[in-house]
């Protein structure tokens, strides 16, 4: 059934049948205390604004019945999907693969690499290790959509302007069209988040559209 959810640059018509939700890497090591996030050095208490309104997606997606995918950015214990370039760039005080306090550092199967607990997965819900910050890049996410008739994609998470922006850029690119929760997705940067923003909406929607959480929550329920 299609339902108008109020949007920026303009209303999104949704066709819930054809809709998945993807919750982008709201895992311990981008939002607590010790994980790559904070070794980059960044203030991760600044995501944490994100949890409530995931978890409001998260709870109407269940509820209306849409594919929930989870993702996480994670590498093998071995390394082998993870690039000399990015484990190297920067002045991290822990690098990739380094141990820390909730284990290895993005490494899949640590502490950190788990989904915080607020958003804990379902045994149905799938959960996407991508090594790279698209979460099309060396994963199986477009067989996925396909096998589900996926057309339209609900994206929330962190960070905004880093793996959640190129997540929509790759989906954009394969023809979904692509709505971000406003208020469900952070960056450690304001000013950044608010940018892309503004750039994904640009141009009559030239990546996607925006919307508040409000808005959607209410239109998956089926109160507009
Ligand atoms: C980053 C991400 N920021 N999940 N990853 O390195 O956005």
């Amino acid at each position: 059934m299609a339902h108008l959810i109020k949007a920026q640059p303009f209303d999104f018509q949704i066709d819930l049948s054809r809709t998945a939700l993807i919750i982008i890497d709201m895992q311990r090591d981008f939002i607590e205390p010790g994980g790559f996030g904070e070794s980059l050095g960044n203030d991760v208490s600044k995501l944490a604004k994100a949890i409530q309104p995931c978890r409001d997606l998260l709870e109407a997606a269940r509820n209306t019945g849409l594919l929930v995918i989870h993702t996480k950015e994670a590498h093998a214990a071995d390394l082998s999907d993870c690039p000399p370039a990015k484990r190297l760039r920067g002045d991290a005080s822990l690098r990739i693969g380094d141990p820390g306090p909730m284990g290895r550092i993005l490494i899949d199967g640590e502490p950190g690499s788990e989904i915080i607990t607020e958003l804990a997965p379902l045994p149905d819900e799938v959960v996407l290790v991508k090594p790279g910050k698209g979460a099309f890049y060396n994963t199986s996410l477009k067989d996925i959509l396909d096998n589900k008739n996926i057309t339209q994609l609900i994206f929330a998470g962190v960070t905004t302007e880093v793996c959640v922006q190129s997540t929509m850029r790759e989906a954009n690119d394969r023809g979904y069209e692509c709505l971000l929760a406003e208020e469900a997705t952070q960056s450690y940067f304001e000013e950044f988040k608010a940018s892309t923003l503004d750039m994904i909406r640009a141009q009559g929607a030239i990546v996607g559209w925006t919307a508040h959480v409000t808005d959607i929550v209410s239109s998956l329920q089926g109160e507009v």
